[in-house]
């Protein structure tokens, strides 16, 4: 055993097991975080010309005719959200190509320019109402790359991005995210921009406080380092950019490992949003219609995102005639029925924290009678996120095996375990950086 971390554990049981409430431990989340966490996943939506021209990366000179779905139907894209589970819907208010979905005050490349509705639709406007009719969360995402904008390269862009920044900011009620993508590519003439985060940052707290703010180093949550679905198994919150020179649009170094784990004691809370498509692009075209991801594969990014701590945005983008297609739907709702079938029967019966040899530990009591190869595992990040290192037993004559292991835990730690049929399991905290608050514990199979 780790002598550094058996002297806390006198007073890591007091904290887990008694009767005051902890204080919280280093960074903790911002309340509108914390409702973030809570969420666990959220649909991202990529529409706008690329649907019908089948390119991933607009080129900025498409038409404004381009974009003309026939049977554009928000209300269903927040259905599908909400019956899969998903707390909110982020689109794409504009994408690289620049063409904006709602009025951009700052450019001319838009739906208000376009035969589509006679200028007058609004994706924004109609998808925010649809939201918070479904009774679930919107934001936006606005790509600061623009490869239209004629002052993109320039300083005036600057102000002509934070224009159209706050009109998506104030023109659609409350966000629970702004999705700042870090790429920074060339504009019309070849020009690159030197984007004015402060500014762009200073506008949102104007307007929206302290909405959750996406970009590769947060504010209010970083990017995962990869597109492909898994955060890192060690995922802390806590993570200090300036320790790895990263920028919000540039990423120096061994950035998948670093973004994709955090650090420990890291400097301020700025969890890891893991974006993957449930196609193999983020735009829909026709030719991946049998490329959707299926229920099973679903699931194994559900136990790599969200069952390491981290939030799930899961890009389900809508076909050119402005509905989810159905190979997409047939997924999710197969997702989602293999989430509750799984996550629906609890084997363990109840859970109490304690010590034992000097260590605090989790004793789960279970259903002797039911197998289960899934621990679940919460700690209650309002007071910050402590554990480090665990280790899972289940009784084995008179003594103990060990079945599994893990490090951080966070808002929600989904172990893999063997196959297991035992009336008792000991999760033991091997390792902890402040006395460990575990708020759930469960046992379940798949
Ligand atoms: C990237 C973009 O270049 C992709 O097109 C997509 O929007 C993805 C979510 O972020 O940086």
């Amino acid at each position: 055993m780790n002598i550094k971390y058996l002297a806390l554990a006198t007073a890591l049981i007091a904290v887990c097991c008694g009767p005051n409430r902890p204080k919280p431990f280093g960074p903790v989340p911002t309340p509108q975080q914390l409702a973030w966490h809570q969420k666990e996943m959220n649909m991202f939506v990529h529409f706008g010309p690329n649907t019908f021209s089948g390119l991933e990366w607009g080129q900025g000179t498409e038409s404004n005719d381009l974009f003309a779905p026939d049977s554009l139907d928000c209300r269903q894209w927040a259905q599908v959200a909400k019956e899969a589970g998903f707390g909110g819907i982020i689109i794409t208010a504009k994408h690289h190509d620049g063409f904006s979905l709602w009025d951009n005050p700052s450019s001319e490349h838009s739906v208000a320019n376009s035969k589509w509705r006679d200028g007058n639709g609004d994706v924004l406007a109609e998808l925010s109402a649809a939201c918070e009719e479904a009774g679930i969360g919107f934001g936006v995402y606005l790509s600061p790359w623009d490869r239209n904008h004629p002052d993109y390269g320039t300083e005036r862009y600057n102000d002509a991005y934070v224009k159209s920044l706050e009109s998506v900011l104030t023109g659609y009620g409350p966000l629970f995210e702004v999705w700042f993508d870090g790429a920074c590519g060339e504009g019309p003439d070849g020009r690159k921009q030197v984007y004015d985060w402060p500014l762009f940052l200073g506008k949102v707290k104007e307007h929206q406080g302290d909405v959750v703010t996406f970009s590769n180093i947060g504010p209010g949550c970083r990017w995962v380092g990869n597109e492909e679905g898994h955060a890192n198994e060690t995922n802390w919150n806590t993570f200090t950019p300036e320790a790895h020179n990263a920028d919000r649009s540039n990423l120096p170094g061994d950035y998948e490992h670093y973004l994709g784990s955090g650090d420990e004691g890291g400097a301020y809370w700025i969890p890891a949003e893991v974006d993957v498509s449930i196609r193999p692009g983020w735009f829909w075209r026709e030719s991946e219609n049998d490329k959707v991801k299926t229920p099973c594969e679903l699931i194994d990014i559900y136990y790599k995102s969200v069952g390491r701590g981290a939030v799930l945005l899961l890009n389900v983008p809508p076909t050119a005639s402005g509905r989810i297609h159905p190979n997409d739907i047939a997924a999710l709702k197969g997702f989602r029925a293999e989430l509750d079938r799984i996550f629906s029967d609890n084997i363990a019966t109840s859970f109490e924290c304690k010590e034992q040899d000097g260590l605090p530990m989790v004793m789960i009591t279970a259903n002797p009678d039911k197998p289960f190869n899934r621990l679940v595992l919460q700690e209650d990040i309002a007071l910050g996120q402590r554990v480090a290192e665990f280790a899972v037993d289940v009784p084995d004559g008179d003594g103990w095996m060990e079945i599994g292991c893990g490090t951080t835990i966070g808002n929600k730690r989904i172990l893999l375990l063997p196959e297991t049929k035992a009336s008792k399991v000991r999760v033991r905290i091997i390792k902890t950086l402040a006395p460990p608050v575990i708020k759930n514990a469960g046992l379940y199979m798949d």
